[in-house]
C-alpha cells in the first residue's frame, strides 16, 4: 500500500513538475550584441521593444557576462559548464575546424535532454564540425546531435567564413551533387573571384581581412567552390533561421523544449534584410539590431500562439561585447552618433575590460519571476548549465559541467548577490570578485575597433567597478593586498583540475 501511495505522488509529481516546475527554456543568444545596444540599458539612441518587453515582464540584469570576449570560447562554456581557457583549441574557430566539444561530454543540452526535453539549436554555431578532414557533401559528425541536441540547423561557423551554406541535421540543405563543395583555408582553390582582386564586384568593400572567395557580394575569410545553389543569402537569413525556429517550436508539443536560438546577427557581415535596411539611423550595425529584436518578437509571438509563452523561460543574452569595425566597410564608426554600445563600462569584443563580457541578460518566465525585476547580481552564463539542471531535475554528472554553479536563485532574480566570484577569458584571463576586478599584466586591446593595444605591466590593474563601471581608476598601488589576493585565486581556479564549481 505504502508503495503504491508513494507511486501515486510520484505520478503526481511529474504532471505537476512538468506544468509549472519545468518550464520550457529558449535561450536567445545575439552575437556581439554590447550591453548598451538595448534599449532597456537605459540608452534612447536604438529600440528594442522586444527585447525590453522580455525585460519589463521579467528580469533585466546589470552585471550579466558571457565567459569569453570571443565567440566559440564564450559558446564553449556556456554550453558545457567548463570555463574554455581548459581546453585546447577553444579560440575563435575557423570554418573547417573540428569540434571542440568531444561527444558525450555533459552539456547544458545533454542535461535537459536527459530529464525529457526535446533540445534543438538554430543558427551560428562555431564550435567545429567532425572529427577529421570535413566532406561538406557528405553526413557531417560528429555535431550538435552527438553532445545534446535532438535537432540542428546551422550555419557552420560564423556568417563572414566558409563554407557560405546550411546545415540540418549533418547535411548541407539545397546541394546538388553535381557541383559538389570543397573548403580550404589554407591555399586558394578554385577560380572563382576574391575580395582582394576583385572590391569592385563587392555590396559590401572588407576593411581588414575577409578578402578571399565572394558570396553574395561579400567577401569571406577562407576559400570555397561549388554548392551554389546551396548558398545562403544573407539578407534573408534572419527570416531563413526564424521559420526554422518556428519548426522546432511547432515539431515540439509532446516534451518540454529547449531552443538555442542562436542569431547571427550583429556579427558581421552586416546585411540585413530591405526591410530593416536604414531604419534606425546607425547604418547596418544598427539595422541588423533592430533586425534581431524583430526575431525575438517572432519568437516571443509564436510561443504565445502555441499557448506557452507564460510556460517558457525565455532569456536573451550575447555571446561577447560590442564591436565597430570588425573587417568590413559598413560604416559602424560613422553613423555611431551617441549611440554608445557598451554602455558605460570600458572596451568591448576581445577586451579584458568589462566591455568584452559583460553583456545584456534578461529572462522572463512569470511563474517564477517577478515582473520588472533589475538585478545587479553577478550572474555569469557559465551558470546556466548547473542552474537549468536544478531547475529541471537533471543530475550533475560526476565531474561534468566543472566550472558550473547551480545559481537558480540569481537567475530567478531572488538572490540579490550571486556568484561570489567569476573568470573573464579575452587571450589572458581576468577576474571579478564582488565589485572588484583585476586585470593581469599583459596586452589587451582597449576601444570597440580600431583599438589601441594596453600594454599593462606588473602586477596588472585594479578597479571597483560598482563606483567607476568605465575602469578609470587604477586601484592595483592602493590596494595591493586585494589585487594579490585575486591574483593568486585565479590560479588556483586556472590550476583546479576539478573546475570551479
Ligand atoms: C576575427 C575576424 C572578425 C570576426 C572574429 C570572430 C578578421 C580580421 N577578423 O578574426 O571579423 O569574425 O574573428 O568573431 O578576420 S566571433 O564573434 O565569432 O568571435
Ligand atoms: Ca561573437
Amino acid at each position: 500500500m505504502r508503495a503504491y501511495l508513494l507511486f501515486l505522488v510520484c505520478l503526481s509529481g511529474v504532471a505537476v513538475a512538468t506544468a509549472a516546475e519545468r518550464p520550457n527554456v529558449v535561450l536567445i543568444y545575439g552575437d556581439d550584441v554590447g550591453y548598451g545596444d538595448v534599449s532597456c540599458s537605459g540608452q534612447t539612441t536604438l529600440s528594442t521593444p522586444n527585447i525590453d518587453r522580455l525585460a519589463a515582464e521579467g528580469v533585466r540584469f546589470t552585471d550579466a557576462h558571457c565567459s569569453a570576449a570571443t565567440c566559440t570560447p564564450s559558446r564553449y562554456a556556456m554550453l558545457t559548464g567548463r570555463y574554455a581557457f581548459r581546453q585546447e583549441n577553444s579560440g575563435i574557430r575557423p570554418g573547417d575546424a573540428n569540434l571542440i566539444i568531444a561527444p558525450s561530454t555533459p552539456t547544458l543540452p545533454s542535461q535537459l535532454r536527459s530529464v525529457g526535453y526535446r533540445t534543438g539549436v538554430v543558427g551560428k554555431w562555431h564550435l567545429g564540425l567532425g572529427d577529421g578532414p570535413i566532406d561538406w557533401n557528405g553526413d557531417v559528425r560528429p555535431g550538435p546531435n552527438e553532445i545534446g541536441f535532438d535537432y540542428h540547423f546551422l550555419l557552420p561557423a560564423t556568417g563572414d567564413r566558409v563554407p557560405c551554406v546550411y546545415l540540418e541535421q549533418g547535411r548541407v540543405i539545397d546541394l546538388d551533387p553535381t557541383d559538389p563543395i570543397a573548403v580550404s583555408y589554407g591555399k586558394r582553390i578554385g577560380d572563382a573571384p576574391t575580395g582582394a582582386e576583385r572590391p569592385d564586384l563587392l555590396k559590401q568593400r572588407w576593411s581588414h581581412g575577409h578578402n578571399h572567395t565572394i558570396v553574395n557580394g561579400v567577401s569571406r575569410i577562407g576559400y570555397m567552390t561549388g554548392g551554389q545553389a546551396a548558398r545562403w543569402v544573407d539578407e534573408d537569413m534572419a527570416d531563413v533561421l526564424v521559420e526554422h525556429a518556428h519548426e522546432f517550436l511547432d515539431a515540439s508539443s509532446e516534451a518540454p523544449f529547449f531552443l538555442f536560438f542562436s542569431a547571427h546577427d550583429i556579427h558581421v557581415p552586416r546585411m540585413p534584410h530591405s526591410r530593416f535596411a536604414g531604419k534606425s539611423g546607425l547604418g547596418p550595425r544598427g539595422d541588423a539590431m533592430l533586425q534581431l529584436d524583430w526575431c525575438v518578437g517572432r519568437l516571443t509571438e509564436k510561443l504565445e500562439a502555441l499557448g506557452v509563452l507564460d510556460d517558457t523561460l525565455v532569456i536573451f543574452t550575447s555571446d561577447n561585447g560590442p564591436v565597430l569595425d570588425d573587417g568590413y566597410v559598413d560604416q559602424a564608426n560613422e553613423l555611431l552618433g551617441d549611440h554608445v554600445p557598451a554602455g558605460p563600462h570600458r572596451a568591448g569584443k576581445y577586451s579584458m575590460y568589462e566591455g568584452g563580457t559583460r553583456v545584456p541578460f534578461v529572462a522572463r518566465w512569470p511563474e517564477r519571476i517577478a515582473a520588472g525585476t533589475v538585478s545587479d547580481a553577478l550572474l555569469g552564463q557559465i551558470d546556466l548549465a548547473a542552474s537549468l539542471s536544478a531547475l529541471t531535475g537533471a543530475k550533475l554528472p560526476v565531474g561534468g559541467l566543472p566550472d558550473s554553479r547551480d545559481e537558480l536563485d540569481t537567475l530567478l532574480g531572488e538572490d540579490p548577490v550571486g556568484r561570489p566570484h567569476l573568470v573573464h577569458e579575452a587571450k589572458g584571463l581576468a577576474l571579478r570578485m564582488g565589485p572588484w576586478k583585476y586585470v593581469p599584466a599583459g596586452k589587451t586591446r582597449d576601444g570597440l575597433g580600431p583599438w589601441e593595444v594596453r600594454n599593462l605591466s606588473q602586477p596588472g590593474s585594479l578597479y571597483r567597478v560598482d563606483d567607476d563601471p568605465g575602469e578609470s581608476r587604477d586601484l592595483a598601488a592602493e590596494k595591493p593586498q586585494r589585487l594579490e589576493a585575486m591574483r593568486s585565486l585565479l590560479d588556483r581556479i586556472r590550476a583546479g583540475q576539478d573546475g570551479d564549481r
